[in-house]
């Protein structure tokens, strides 16, 4: 990559200063080889048993070689403890104010002879142009990310392009005025164990892994407080989880109420961590459930 494009860096500042300037950063070492070594063993098995059981998701082309892996907050420890690593807070804090949440956690195996994902920015539904970002992703490599091997292809700058900004609010966004075009990317490099973070607003997507070997990430997707979240945790993490999980996690995934929102009742912020929902039903005047209205 020439030096108008954000170069890899350890050094945080540097790295929100890419942020803000490019719209992206690569941090290289954020993971130990032992972190890397469990992430993806325990990725390549529930990949597998995804397939076996006939649930696996694929896309990635007419061919479909590419597998995603849904919901990993489900799917191990290790993926759970991911999200409370210190570089989570240090940037997303950031890109989105101290109170973000976990938008959703997923994976994306890009395997050989997947072709390039439409280009799309990840706050697209948002319909115009926000100053400032309302999601921002983290891809974790667990391969090497190259060009050849389906690195994340970005627009460097294209964040504050109000022009490029999707123009409506659909699922399926209008393209804009000055839409990007594949030729217009660089592809994110950086060896396994790095992290590409990105700004919601910035054009992106999973390169063509022309090599022989698949390419491993994990995709951290993140919203400011008052966004609707991807997956729906308090529907579907496992309660089992939920019981055992750290408060600091919980927050995270939106189980504490924020400006009043995601409440239930009355507005509790003394008590922020909502793990029993704790529903008022129908009451008749002495105060006793009323149950033929249930
Ligand atoms: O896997 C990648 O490199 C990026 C994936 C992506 O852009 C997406 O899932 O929206």
């Amino acid at each position: 990559m020439s030096a108008e494009y954000a170069q890899p860096t350890a050094d945080l500042s540097q790295a929100r200063r890419d942020l803000d300037e490019r719209g992206y950063c690569i941090v290289p070492n954020v993971l130990s080889r032992a972190e890397i070594a469990a992430l993806k063993d325990r990725l390549v098995e529930q990949a597998a048993g995804e397939r076996a059981r006939g649930v696996a998701f694929h896309d990635g082309g007419p061919s479909r070689p590419n597998q995603r892996v849904w919901m990993l907050l489900n799917k191990g420890r290790v993926f759970r403890d991911l999200m409370l690593h210190p570089i989570v807070e240090a940037l997303m804090g950031h890109l989105l104010g101290p109170d973000f949440l976990v938008s959703s956690f997923t994976a994306n195996i890009a395997h050989p002879g997947g072709e390039p994902m439409v280009l799309h920015t990840d706050q697209g539904y948002v319909g115009f142009w926000t100053p400032r970002p309302v999601v921002a992703n983290i891809a974790w490599m667990l391969d090497d990310f190259s060009e050849a091997n389906g690195g994340t292809r970005l627009v460097a700058g294209s964040h504050l392009d109000q022009r490029a900004t999707p123009r409506s609010s659909a699922y399926a966004p209008e393209e804009p005025a000055n839409m990007p075009r594949l030729e217009d990317t660089i592809a994110a490099e950086g060896p396994a164990g790095s992290i590409l973070c990105f700004d919601g607003r910035i054009w992106h997507g999973t390169g063509a892994n022309r090599t022989d070997r698949p390419r491993h990430a994990l995709l951290s997707y993140h919203c400011r407080p008052f966004i609707r979240q991807q997956e729906n945790f308090t529907l579907g993490l496992d309660p089992s989880v939920r019981e055992g999980e750290r408060p600091a996690l919980l927050n995270r995934l939106g189980f504490a109420t924020w400006a009043g929102l995601g409440r239930v009742e009355a507005p509790r912020p003394a008590a922020p961590l909502f793990v029993t929902p704790g529903a008022v039903g129908p009451l008749g005047a002495d105060g006793a459930p009323l149950e033929s209205l249930t």
